[in-house]
């Protein structure tokens, strides 16, 4: 029996997908363009960009929102409790049929059986720090371009984030929402999901793409499409927060190569609760993965921007026509990895910085793996990586990535010409720079290192921890409890480790077989000589002797 209390409940959208199209917003609004190149030079994109023709539509989203919402309330939402209110809490009970239907999330990855249950509206809590409410933006007049890629993306995860979007930014700031479709085949995500968003808003539009492009050519292919002054990209499966805007359009008004990124909350992928992050930076480890670095001191005031060497990828806003000045993407680069620190990287070493915008907040689901194939592409965060390493980590550098990961030396990035010739161009610094300048603590040892974590994050991913002296793994195949914790060959077929977030920034590592790793208790004691031993022992997430501290 599991029990989950949500916001209200309500099955949206028992309305036929006909009966929106029947009632909803007139003309063909929403168009599923997939032009091939040939046709995209042939025409000028504002002929068939039809958020320029509508542009009045645009101007109109409050009006789109009440249509929506008027619409919603006729009808009845399920197991309502007159007397908490319709915006209050409601238990619901998870029957036997729930829990088949539950399993259905193992083909996304999170619990889509919930959000599914979930209003589209639902509030999330003001997580900003005290003060970001009083601020005042002057000067933003621009208009943004939300760009949402998506591949197999459950609907309600993708329309819940276009419903944060109208929810919760101020009219008049969005010029339109497109949402790139790279080659899905849900179908959920064909006609229906068409009728479904425009009931939200007016100014989202989907591009369909049949071949799939990967999320970084998918990216520019949204960039090249998007009309807007300033481009917001976000992932599929996130929830804008009170007052998400303006902070960014903020920083880019006073410096248009600044690239400006919310803090990325969480929403947790079993019980989509929504929580507020830590404050932290961006980095990356020398096998070019992202990773969270804690901030080096304090920082001067919890509202300010701070600068950040690297970001996580997903969320960001930058000025349209600087993104395109400084070279988009690199369009070789394959389906999911390495586009963020290559990105990341470009931006600094080229005369821009990025910041993180603590007033600006928007919630992510952090997942534990990622639930789509990559047609056969085998690891393109390594292959992506090669290339941006051979591009960027300039100065004999590159021989710490192929130390990091020796199986890169093998593969031939090729053709670098156009990515070389941009840093040409833009006249960018060196990589021995961005050390000394921007990610001084990039050099710096950590006693243990992730191995493998691909895009995860850092609360619920599963990954390997590696001992830098023996170069091994900690070994994942316990049997039972009180087994000392030993290292083995980190290619043998072991069990991937789960952080478990208990509270603060400690966590629990999870062996498996609800055995956590466990420095307390008898086995401790078993190793004398005033040193702990370090056993598996049932789980309690407590914190205590299983809190581990991830530096
Ligand atoms: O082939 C694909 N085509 C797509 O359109 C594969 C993915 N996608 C879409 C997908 O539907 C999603 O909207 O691309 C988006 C990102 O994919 P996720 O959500 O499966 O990956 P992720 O959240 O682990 O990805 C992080 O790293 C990626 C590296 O390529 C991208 O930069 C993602 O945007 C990035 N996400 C974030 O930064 C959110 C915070 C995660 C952290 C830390
Ligand atoms: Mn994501």
């Amino acid at each position: 029996l599991k029990i989950y209390f949500l916001d209200v409940p309500s099955e949206q959208f028992s309305i036929s997908a006909d009966a929106l199209i029947e009632n909803g917003a007139d003309g063909n609004y929403i168009l599923p363009t997939d032009l091939s190149q040939q046709e995209r030079k042939q025409k000028k994109w504002k002929e068939f960009n039809p958020a320029r023709k509508h542009k009045d539509l645009g101007e109109n989203l409050k009006t789109a929102n009440l249509h929506a919402k008027k619409k919603f309330a006729a009808v009845e939402s399920i197991e309502t409790d007159d007397a908490l209110g319709r915006d209050a809490l409601l238990g619901m009970i998870l029957s036997d049929d729930d829990a088949a239907a539950f399993r259905e999330n193992e083909k996304h990855d999170f619990n889509v059986f919930l959000s599914n249950k979930i209003r589209l509206d639902r509030n999330v809590p003001d997580v900003r720090p005290p003060g970001c409410a009083e601020k005042s933006y002057p000067g933003r007049e621009e208009k943004v371009s939300v760009i949402i890629c998506f591949h197999n993306e459950a609907a309600s995860a993708l329309l819940r984030t276009v419903q944060s979007i109208v929810t919760r930014s101020s009219a008049g700031l969005i010029e339109e929402i497109l949402l790139i479709d790279d080659a899905s085949d849900l179908e959920d995500l064909g006609e229906s999901l068409l009728a479904r968003l425009r009931a939200i808003t007016l100014v989202a539009r989907v591009v369909r793409q049949q071949v799939r492009n990967g999320l970084i050519r998918s990216r520019i292919r949204g960039a090249r499409e998007a009309i807007g002054a300033v481009l917001i990209f976000l992932d599929s499966h996130c929830e804008v927060n009170v007052g998400w805007l303006e902070p960014l359009l903020f920083e880019i008004a006073l410096d248009r190569t600044a690239v400006a990124c919310p803090v990325i909350d969480l929403i947790h992928a079993e019980t989509l609760e929504y929580s507020a992050s830590p404050t932290v930076r961006g980095g990356f480890n020398w096998g070019l993965h992202f990773r969270w670095d804690s901030l080096p001191s304090k920082v001067p005031s919890k509202t300010e921007p701070y600068t950040t060497p690297a970001m996580a990828g997903g969320l960001f806003a930058v000025e349209r026509m600087r993104f395109i000045e400084i070279g988009e993407y690199d369009e070789a680069m394959d389906i999911w990895g390495g586009e963020n620190i290559e990105f990341s990287l470009r931006v600094w070493m080229c005369g821009g910085s990025i910041k993180i915008v603590p007033c600006s907040r928007v919630g992510h689901i952090f997942r534990s793996q990622r639930p789509y194939g990559n047609d056969g592409k085998g690891d393109t965060q390594l292959t992506n990586s090669v290339r941006l390493a051979h591009t960027w980590l300039d100065g004999g550098h590159i021989t710490k990535f192929f130390d990091a990961r020796p199986e890169a030396r093998l593969i031939q990035p090729g053709d670098l010409s156009q990515r070389l010739s941009i840093k040409k161009r833009l006249g960018c610094h060196s990589f021995q720079w961005y050390l000394d300048n921007v990610y001084p603590e990039a050099t710096q040892n950590t006693t243990f290192s992730r191995v493998d974590a691909g895009g995860a994050s850092r609360f619920t991913h599963k990954f390997k921890l590696r001992h830098l002296a023996s170069e091994m793994c900690l070994n994942t195949n316990y049997q039972s409890k009180n087994d000392r914790a030993t290292v083995t060959d980190c290619d043998s077929k072991g069990k991937r480790l789960t952080l478990y977030e208990p509270g603060d920034s400690s966590r629990a590592v999870v062996l498996g077989k609800k055995l956590c790793l466990d420095g307390g208790g008898e086995c401790a004691d078993s190793a004398g000589g005033g040193s702990v031993a370090v056993c598996a022992a049932k789980c309690h997430f407590n914190g205590g002797s299983q809190a581990w501290i991830y530096s």
